[in-house]
């Protein structure tokens, strides 16, 4: 149905912009009129997009989390910087972790200036506690809920799943938890805590002005690496029967001071577990900000093969693209990349997990299915700017359409901190078309504000792109990928 009668609702739409931008030089009406006529249509669009289909709410469908979980102490990263006296260097470097103040500002000056988010771990534990220390009194900080396993369990019970959430957490953190969610896990007397710089666009930090809101996350965790709620998860597992099952929180283990085959033990039990549930259940993993070779290689092997669905935003795709492709990973691109080039990186993310999987089943059956894993049916890229989707035709996932509105309106929801979405604090960045591939002579699709997500085939998929109402009066960005990615996944169970 999202795809039928696309020709001619792209040749009404287009003469539909025609009339509007001629009804707006007849008129000579201020241009900033259209742009919010055109922002209004595109919003009720999408609101009538995600509601096209709901969740099952009377047979909740069950969603299984892991792993782990922290305290988010939120501040404002310039104020606290200059608060606590690290001053802006004119060295911006790439760190894989920190040990001093130097390097968490010449760190921080590296990922600011772009707006790229960014996950640190701090190896000295007096600094990050001096840090925590600072935040704390920082007027304006805010206490959330945080961690990927955490805010994506929370997004799911509120929109009408039951979880089980796999974390070692305090009794005050699991108190706070929405109703629905069931933990599996040790009980901690101390969470980790994870230290939240948030910036807006055009903030300014000596000599760097950011060019998108974004955030720098700082954490020195010593229970999350290891995965400490997994065998109680595990057991719990099996009862629970859950009808996906979601891994996310693992670049906690990514630059960690592990004892040589530690973390490889952990990872191989968690490969254990996600190839021994059943097939019918959809495994998704939600990737992260690794910089850490080996690890990435690592959960290549032992948890993205076994997936049927990855999300992940603009940094993290070309990130996994170049491992695939053999080269060393990135660690920064570009921010506010085009439609055209990232789906150009998901087709070829797509292309190449798939032929690893047929090539895995060919190989000769010896090592049985387990081996094998699965093949990659979805994957879902959140950028500042669109959402877009691959999904398998006929395969398991449903309503790609409404999840991509559905993510998209999730966004500006997160980010500005409302449910209820104000167009007077948001703005469309996205261009007017886009062109569906890099390649000489690609088609290009104009955006439609009365059918703003754009749905085409390929291959033996389907595509959709949405574009965002960005939001203008940014409340937090940590946190959004997982509120998006959860959001979409919701309508597609
Ligand atoms: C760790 O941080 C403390 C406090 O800021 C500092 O005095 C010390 O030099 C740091 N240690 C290393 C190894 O950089
Ligand atoms: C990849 O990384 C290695 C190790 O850091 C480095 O020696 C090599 O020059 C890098 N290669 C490229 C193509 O950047
Ligand atoms: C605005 C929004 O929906 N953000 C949510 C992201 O998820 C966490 C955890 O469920 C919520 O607390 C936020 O409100």
């Amino acid at each position: 149905m999202e795809g039928g009668g696309r020709v001619s609702w792209m040749k009404y739409g287009s003469f539909v912009s025609l009339f509007v931008v001629l009804l707006a030089v007849w008129f000579r009406s201020p241009q900033n009129a259209v742009l919010d006529d055109r922002l209004d249509t595109v919003l009720s669009s999408l609101l009538r997009a995600e509601k096209k289909v709901g969740v099952n709410n009377v047979a909740r469908p069950k969603v299984a989390i892991g792993f782990g979980g922290c305290v988010d102490l939120l501040v404002d990263g310039v104020s606290f910087l200059n608060k606590i006296g690290i001053s802006h260097t004119e060295n911006p470097v790439h760190y894989d972790y920190l040990e001093n103040a130097e390097q968490l500002a010449q760190s921080f000056a590296y990922f600011f200036a772009p707006g790229a988010a960014a996950e640190r771990f701090m190896l000295n534990e007096t600094l990050f506690s001096e840090l925590v220390d600072g935040a704390r009194d920082l007027p304006g900080n805010r206490w959330a809920v945080g961690g990927n396993a955490p805010v994506m369990a929370g997004r799911m019970a509120n929109e009408g799943c039951d979880v089980l959430l796999g974390g070692s957490y305090s009794t005050d953190f699991i108190d706070v938890l929405p109703e629905h969610i069931t933990v599996a896990g040790e009980v901690l007397d101390e969470p980790d805590i994870h230290l939240i710089l948030e910036y807006s666009a055009g903030s300014s930090w000596g000599r760097y002005t950011s060019r998108r809101a974004n955030r720098y996350i700082i954490h020195s965790d010593d229970r999350n690496p290891y995965l400490s709620s997994m065998e109680e998860f595990a057991k719990k597992l099996k009862d629970f029967n859950p009808d996906l099952l979601v891994v996310g929180g693992l670049q906690m283990m990514d630059n960690f001071p592990f004892q040589s085959g530690e973390r490889d033990a952990l990872l191989s039990r968690l490969s254990d577990l996600l190839s021994s549930s059943s097939p019918q259940i959809g495994i998704h993993f939600e990737m992260a900000s690794f910089v850490e070779e080996s690890i990435m290689e690592d959960l290549l092997h032992y948890v993205i093969s076994h997936a049927d669905s990855l999300g992940m935003n603009e940094q993290e795709l070309p990130n996994l693209l170049s491992l695939l492709k053999g080269s060393n990973i990135t660690v920064l691109s570009d921010p506010n990349p085009r439609v055209a080039t990232v789906l150009d990186q998901m087709r070829e993310v797509y292309r190449i997990l798939n032929q690893r999987y047929t090539d895995a089943s060919t190989e000769g059956d010896t090592e049985g299915t387990k081996a094998r894993g699965k093949p990659l049916t979805r994957l879902h890229v959140h950028t500042l700017a669109f959402q877009a989707m691959i999904v398998t035709r006929d395969s398991k996932w449903k309503n790609t359409m409404s999840a991509t509105a559905k993510a998209s309106l999730t966004a500006n929801r997160h980010v500005c901190g409302s449910n209820d979405i104000d167009p007077s604090k948001a703005r469309l960045i996205m261009d007017d078309s886009f062109s569906v591939s890099q390649r000489e002579g690609s088609q290009r699709i104009p955006l439609q504000e009365n059918r703003p997500v754009s749905c085409w085939d390929e291959d033996d998929y389907e595509i959709c792109v949405a574009p965002v109402l960005v939001c203008t009066e940014v409340y937090q960005t940590a946190g959004g990928g997982d509120n998006v990615s959860a959001a979409g996944l919701v309508l597609q169970i």
